[in-house]
C-alpha cells in the first residue's frame, strides 16, 4: 500500500534574502520528500513566500518600490535559490496570489458567521518584526526574545478571533496525542503556554495604517492580520487545486522554534474553528547559530547558502546541514567544521571507497564488473550491513533523526573500507588461485557503493548519480534496490571519473579566515577583557620583517568574493598580497595607500592565489577595521621596527 507524505516549510518573509536557516528547513523537507519518493510514497512538498503585512510594506518603501514589485522580486529570489540548492518542491505558494486570498476570505467569513470573530479594542506590546503582540512574561528583559528589540505599545480597535475559547480543546489534543508536536520539549512548551489564558487573537489591522493585506470580507476598512493570512497557505494550496482530500490527512509542518507559538497555538485553534482537521505533526527544529552567536544583519554574520554552495558544492553543503544538526537542538555553524566534515565523511570515507575500488578494478579486471563467487562470513556481514539499512534509514527519517540516518550509512561505508583492508585484494591479485576470491571482494565493494549511493541519494542527488554512473549504473533507482545485493550486471563496464568530493585544503582555509579578520578573531574581539597571547622576547619580535609599502592595484580575487588581490610596492620589490578587507575598503580607497607589510611571512596560496605577505590592520569589537600606516611620509621599503 502506498503511504502519503505531505510536508510543508514555513512560507518565508520576503523582507530579506534567503539565509542558511531558510535553506536548512527547506533542504530538510526536500530530503524527507526525496526519501519518501524513493520509498514509492505519494508525496507533496509545499513551500512559498509570506508577502503581506507591515514589515513587508516597510521594506518595499525602504527599497523605493511598490509592495507588489518588491515581493515579486524577492519571491523570485527564493525560487532561484531553491533551484540552485536542488529543492524539488511540488507546490510554491505566495500569499498575494488570488487563489490564496479567496480561501483566506472564505475561512474568515465562515468563522465570523459562526460568531468566533468579534470586534473590540486591544492594547499591548507589539513586535513589528514578529508581527505579533507579546505578553510581559514572554519578553526577556523587556525585549522581544527573537529580535532583542523593545516592543512598542499599541492600542487599536480590531477584530478578534476567539482563541481562548478553544484552549481546553487544544490542551486535550496535546495531552492525548504525544506526537502532535515533536520533539517533546516543544510540545511541553506549548502545554505550558496553555496552562494560562491565551486570550483572543487580534486578526485584523486598520487599512488606513496597514493597507498591504487581504481585506476582511465583511469590513473593507480592515485587512487580515498577516499570521491569520499566512498560516492558511498550508490549506489553501491544496484546496485551490482540489488536492485536500488526498493530502490534508497526512500534513506535517516543519518549522524552527522561533514560530512555535503561531503554529502550536494560533494555527490549531484556527483549524478547529474553521472545521478543518488538525495537522498530523508539527515538527520543530532548533536554530543555526553562527560561531555560537545568533545570526543577524546587525552583527554582520548572516551566512548565505549560495556562497557555500559555490565554494563546496550543493551536495556536500546539504550533507553537512543534515549531518551536523540534531533535529530539535541548536547547532553552531563554522565554515571550518563544514570543511572538516566534507574531508572526513565524503572525501576520506566515501570518496576513498570509490577510488580504491575503481582503481583496483581497473588494475586487476580492466574495469569490468566481476561475478560473485561463494560468499564467506565476512562477505555476508558486509552484505547484511548494507541491505538491512533501507528500513532502518526510513525509520530514522520518519523519526526526524536525519543525522543518525546518515551516520548509519557512513558506518556501513567505514565497514566496507575495513573490509577492503582486511581482505587485501592486492594480495589476492598476486595469486592466480585466488582469482574467484578477488572477484568476490571487488564485487562486494561495488555493491556496497551502489547501496550507499541509493541510501544517500535524497541528501546528495547529484553526486550519488555521478557515483552510480562511475560504477556503471544508469537510470532511476528505488529504495528497495538497496535491500538487494546482486544488482550490478557482471561483465558491464565501470567508468571512473573525477573524484566526487575533492579534499578541502584546511590550512589554506584557516589562512583565509585569519587574513579575512577571521571569525574566530572576531568573536575573541567581542569579549569584554583583552585576551593576551603568550609573552615573546625581543628576539622573537626581531624575527618579524615589517616594511612600508604602497598599494598600487586592488583586483577581485578569482575564487573568493571577500578577498582583494593587492599589488604592493615595497621599495624595489612588487608583492602580491591576498587580503580579506574587501568588506571594509573599496579599490579606490586602497590604491595609493601606505601600508605596513609583514614582508618575511612564508608565501601561502589563498584560494588559488599566492600571497606574499600580509598587511596590518586594527580591528575593534564591532569588526570595524583601520589599516595601519605612518603618521608622516617615508619611502616604500623602509623597515618598521
Ligand atoms: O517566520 N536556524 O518567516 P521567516 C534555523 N513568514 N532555521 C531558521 C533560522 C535559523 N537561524 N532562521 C530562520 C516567518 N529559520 C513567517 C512564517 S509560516 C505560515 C509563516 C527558518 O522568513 C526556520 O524555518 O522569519 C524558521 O521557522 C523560519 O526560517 C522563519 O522564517
Amino acid at each position: 500500500m502506498t503511504a502519503t507524505f505531505y510536508a510543508t516549510t514555513p512560507i518565508f518573509y520576503v523582507n530579506a534574502e534567503p539565509h542558511i536557516g531558510h535553506a536548512y528547513t527547506t533542504i530538510l523537507v526536500d530530503v524527507a520528500a526525496r526519501y519518501h519518493r524513493l520509498a514509492g510514497d505519494d508525496v507533496r512538498f509545499l513551500t512559498g513566500t509570506d508577502e503581506h503585512g507591515e514589515k513587508i510594506a516597510k521594506a518595499a518603501e525602504a527599497a523605493g518600490t511598490t509592495p507588489q514589485a518588491y515581493v515579486d522580486q524577492v519571491s523570485q529570489q527564493f525560487r532561484d535559490t531553491w533551484d540552485r540548492l536542488g529543492i524539488t518542491y511540488d507546490g510554491f505558494i505566495r500569499t498575494t496570489e488570488s487563489r490564496h486570498q479567496k480561501i483566506v476570505q472564505d475561512v474568515l467569513q465562515r468563522v465570523y458567521d459562526q460568531g468566533d470573530i468579534i470586534y473590540g479594542e486591544y492594547g499591548g506590546l507589539y513586535c513589528v518584526k514578529c508581527e505579533r503582540y507579546y505578553t510581559e512574561k514572554e519578553l526577556e528583559d523587556g525585549k522581544c526574545p527573537q529580535h532583542d528589540l523593545e516592543p512598542e505599545y499599541r492600542s487599536e480597535a480590531n477584530y478578534f478571533f476567539r482563541m481562548e475559547k478553544y484552549r481546553p480543546w487544544l490542551k486535550e489534543q496535546l495531552e492525548t496525542n504525544p506526537n502532535l508536536i515533536r520533539p517533546e520539549g516543544y510540545r511541553n512548551e506549548v502545554l505550558a503556554m496553555l496552562r494560562e489564558p491565551i486570550g483572543d487573537l487580534s486578526i485584523s489591522r486598520p487599512k488606513e495604517r496597514v493597507p498591504w493585506g487581504i481585506p476582511l470580507p465583511w469590513d473593507e476598512d480592515h485587512v487580515t492580520y498577516v499570521w491569520f493570512d499566512a498560516l492558511l497557505n498550508y490549506w489553501s494550496d491544496l484546496e485551490s487545486q482540489g488536492l485536500d482530500d488526498r493530502y490534508w490527512p497526512h500534513v506535517q509542518h516543519f518549522i524552527a522554534k522561533d514560530i512555535l507559538k503561531p503554529h502550536g497555538v494560533f494555527w490549531p485553534t484556527m483549524l478547529k474553528a474553521a472545521g478543518i482537521p488538525l495537522f498530523q505533526h508539527l515538527n520543530v527544529h532548533g536554530y543555526w547559530l553562527v560561531e555560537d552567536r545568533k545570526m543577524s544583519k546587525s552583527v554582520g554574520n548572516v551566512v548565505r547558502p549560495l556562497e557555500l554552495e559555490q565554494r563546496y558544492g550543493n551536495d556536500a553543503f546539504r550533507y553537512f546541514l543534515l549531518r551536523d544538526m540534531s533535529f530539535g537542538l541548536d547547532a553552531s555553524f563554522h565554515e571550518l567544521g563544514l570543511a572538516e566534515r566534507i574531508n572526513a565523511d565524503l572525501a576520506n570515507d566515501l570518496g576513498n571507497l570509490l577510488n580504491r575500488t575503481l582503481g583496483m578494478l581497473g588494475k586487476y579486471r580492466s574495469g569490468v564488473v566481476p561475478s560473485f563467487g561463494p560468499l564467506t562470513a565476512e562477505d555476508e556481514a558486509l552484505r547484511d550491513a548494507f541491505t538491512s539499512l533501507p528500513n532502518a534509514v526510513m525509520r530514522e527519517v520518519e523519526g526526524l533523526h536525519f543525522d543518525r540516518a546518515l551516520a548509519m550509512v557512513m558506518e556501513a561505508v567505514a565497514a566496507a573500507n575495513k573490509y577492503v583492508s582486511d581482505q587485501k585484494p592486492w594480495e589476492l591479485a598476486k595469486d592466480e588461485a585466488q582469482s574467484e576470491r578477488l572477484d568476490t571482494v571487488l564485487r562486494g565493494c561495488l555493491e556496497a557503493l551502489r547501496c550507499a549511493s541509493i541510501l544517500l541519494d535524497p541528501v546528495m542527488p547529484g553526486k550519488m548519480q555521478e557515483l552510480r554512473a562511475q560504477i556503471g549504473v544508469s537510470g532511476d533507482v528505488i529504495l528497495d534496490d538497496a535491500s538487494h545485493w546482486e544488482r550490478l550486471e557482471a561483465g558491464s563496464a565501470t567508468e571512473p571519473g573525477e573524484p566526487l568530493f575533492p579534499r578541502v585544503d584546511l590550512e589554506a582555509l584557516k589562512a583565509t579566515m585569519d587574513v579575512a579578520g577571521g571569525s574566530e578573531e572576531a568573536s575573541e574581539a567581542a569579549a569584554p577583557a583583552l585576551e593576551h597571547k603568550p609573552e615573546i622576547t625581543i628576539d622573537d619580535f626581531a624575527k618579524l620583517e615589517l616594511r612600508v609599502g604602497t598599494i598600487t592595484a586592488a583586483e577581485d580575487h578569482p575564487n573568493a568574493d571577500r578577498l582583494w588581490v593587492l599589488t604592493v610596492q615595497v621599495g624595489p620589490e612588487t608583492r602580491t598580497v591576498v587580503s580579506g578587507i574587501k568588506a571594509h575598503y573599496t579599490a579606490e580607497q586602497l590604491v595609493g595607500t601606505t601600508v605596513i607589510l609583514v614582508a618575511n611571512l612564508a608565501p601561502v596560496k589563498l584560494r588559488g592565489v599566492l600571497s606574499q605577505g600580509m598587511i596590518l590592520a586594527a580591528e575593534d569589537a564591532e569588526g570595524n577595521l583601520s589599516l595601519a600606516g605612518l603618521d608622516r611620509s617615508l619611502p616604500d621599503g623602509s623597515e618598521v621596527r
